[in-house]
């Protein structure tokens, strides 16, 4: 059977930060050929299918042809993933660690290495989040009072919500 963590890691390296590592590259909206991705890493369609379907976060997507794949979120390279602004819940949550606390009262939540802030529905998702770094703290952003101020949100197709920034002002922690 498909080692579906160690090809869903290899996925994520290749389609989110480093396409050149293989040689691809990713068209602006991070898509790239279903075909010359096998090639690249070595994989039968059927491995791919798998990986895509028991990924744990989803964090795969085929176009409706099926013909191109892309990461659904957590890029570092450019891609604009075209997805139209959404109304977000009232609140969201974001997971992180008390080391990070003190810059996040400062600054805000900002998006690292990545292209947005990622954003929970629930506070579990945040919590295991946080918990990839240590002690998880779970923060809460009041996304109306955001988005009455003009931000505007926009839902992965995985389900994480993103955002360039949260500035302090919109969060608590609790
Ligand atoms: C923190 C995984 C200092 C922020 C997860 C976080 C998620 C600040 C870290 C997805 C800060 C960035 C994203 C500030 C934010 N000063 N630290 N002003 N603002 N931070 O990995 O949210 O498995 O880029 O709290 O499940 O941890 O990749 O973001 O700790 O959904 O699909 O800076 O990555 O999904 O870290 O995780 P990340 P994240 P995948």
């Amino acid at each position: 059977m498909t080692d579906v963590v160690r090809v869903s890691k290899r996925l994520s390296y290749v389609l989110r930060h480093h396409p050149d590592s293989v040689g691809l590259t990713l068209d602006e909206h991070g898509w790239v050929a279903v075909d010359d991705l096998l090639g690249a890493l070595r994989l039968t369609r059927a491995e791919l299918d798998e990986v895509v379907a028991r990924n744990d976060k989803r964090r795969f997507a085929l176009d409706e042809t099926g013909t191109r794949i892309r990461a659904s979120q957590g890029h570092s390279v450019p891609v604009d993933l075209g997805h139209a602004p959404v109304v977000p819940p009232d609140e969201l949550f974001h997971g992180t660690v008390e080391r990070f606390l003190a810059a996040i009262w400062a600054e805000g939540l900002r998006p690292g290495a990545r292209h947005a802030v990622h954003l929970s529905v629930d506070r579990e998702t945040a919590e295991q989040v946080g918990a990839r770094r240590g002690r998880p703290v779970v923060l809460r952003v009041d996304a109306a009072a955001m988005t009455r101020d003009g931000a505007t949100f926009t839902r992965s197709a995985n389900g994480v919500w993103l955002v360039d920034a949260v500035p302090p002002q919109y969060l608590t922690r609790r």
